[in-house]
């Protein structure tokens, strides 16, 4: 079954997805995201310019060896850039395979071990009445796991706070990034006295979930873990930047606050480490971000060996179809754990047509054939792309900081 064409298509209903499109001579169709909040045209452009061309002609059929031909093949290997053009690649010839056989991905990958996907939404405020609306809102929807954020007093803005009550925070438009000011010593201060008063408001009947976003050194993200041991979190996320994995021996020492790391992660060799030596609890790479369900089934294998449970990344940037994708795999790999969740602006809704129903905190990915998700080109063209980047982060001095 030959690739006959391969195509991306760049659209912003609500906020920036790339999309890749491949057809078959069978005139089967399968689609994969490619989105790179903030660097999306270059992840369009390698698709564009360096892998169509590669991929006419080949066999659909093919994942596995299409995956190996195009990082092997290569020669420069992993990168954001690169793991999310494959991912893409890897996603629609999966969406081709569910689509030939009849059956949802999810069947291909061995079944169903569960019924449902457990997910977490994103509760946050400006000020605590602000979040415990927030909070109560996503109790009364039926969620069993929040992650709590809330603006850190002293500080002009926060990052990962929705506006008033808008369900998401999308990074404004604009030809440069917002700069953010930061100061780990107010954060340190607040982020325990914001975990307690959740509890204080809503008890511990529901799972608690907290983004420290790389900001901390070692040692701070030690004293935090310890400060929320008695708030029991189902994990506190990203307390350090992970590109030095050792320096989670040290976090581990001291504190049983368990840790999710990884939506940055763009290949299994990123956490090799933290998954061996169990220094985290949960890791969060995405199938976009991380080569696709090929090889994001093989960081999960491999985290299945240490005890380490998925927690897959899963905020607006990542489209639709990654969404639907992470559900097929979550629904199938024995080590889950849960999986971010939050419902994309309006109107990707006329873009992007899904088959994943929510019910009472769980997803589920629906029972369509290959990935469930129908993209309109037509309507994708109404909504063209708008350049936007993700914010930088600065210290009071000025020092451009981890974010
Ligand atoms: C999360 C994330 C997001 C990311 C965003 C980057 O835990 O959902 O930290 O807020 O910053 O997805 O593109
Ligand atoms: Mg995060």
């Amino acid at each position: 079954m030959k690739i006959t064409d391969a195509r991306v298509v760049v659209t912003a209903p609500g906020r920036n997805f790339v999309t890749l499109v491949i057809e078959t001579e069978d005139g089967v169709v399968g689609v994969g995201d490619a989105t790179l909040n903030g660097r999306e045209l270059a992840v369009a452009s390698t698709l564009t310019d360096h892998i169509r061309p590669l991929l006419i002609g080949r066999d659909a059929r093919r994942i596995e060896d299409t995956w190996n031909y195009l990082y092997k093949g290569s020669y420069w290997r992993r990168g954001a850039i690169a793991m999310t053009a494959i991912a893409a690649v890897d996603m629609a010839l999966w969406d081709i395979k569910g689509k030939i056989a009849g059956l949802p991905v999810y069947e291909l990958l061995g079944g169903a071990s569960r019924d449902g996907v457990l997910v977490y939404g994103h509760a946050s405020g400006h000020t605590f009445d602000v979040l415990d609306g927030s909070v109560q809102k996503y109790l009364d929807t039926g969620y069993k796991a929040i992650r709590v954020q809330a603006s850190v007093p002293g500080l002009d803005h926060t990052y990962g706070i929705a506006a008033g009550s808008a369900a998401t925070y999308e990074p404004a438009s604009g030809s440069l990034p917002e700069e953010d000011v930061w100061d780990s010593a107010l954060y340190l201060d607040f982020a325990p006295r914001l975990v307690s008063h959740v509890r204080e408001q809503f008890g511990y009947g529901v799972h608690l979930l907290h983004d420290a976003h790389h900001r901390l050194t070692p040692i701070e993200a030690a004293r935090l873990g310890a400060q929320l041991e008695p708030y029991r979190m189902w994990w506190l996320e990203d307390p350090t930047p992970a590109e030095d994995q050792g320096a989670f021996r040290l976090i581990r020492s001291h504190t049983a606050t368990p840790l999710a790391v990884g939506e940055i992660f763009n290949s299994i060799w990123d956490c090799q480490q933290l998954i061996t030596e169990r220094l985290i609890d949960y890791v969060r790479a995405s199938v976009t971000h991380a080569g696709g369900i090929t090889h994001l089934r093989r960081i999960f294998a491999l985290a299945e060996l240490y005890g380490v449970r998925t927690g897959s990344h899963g905020a607006t940037d990542l489209s639709p179809i990654s969404l639907a994708a992470a559900l097929h795999i979550d629904l199938a790999v024995p080590n889950f754990g849960i999986q971010e969740y939050m419902p994309h602006p309006s109107p990707a809704e006329e873009v992007f047509r899904t088959g994943y129903r929510f019910h009472d905190g769980y997803l589920h990915p629906g029972d369509g054939p290959g990935l469930g998700v129908e993209f309109d080109e037509v309507a994708a063209a109404r909504f063209p792309y708008v350049p936007r980047y993700l914010p930088v982060n600065r210290l009071v001095d000025g020092t451009v900081h981890d974010w």
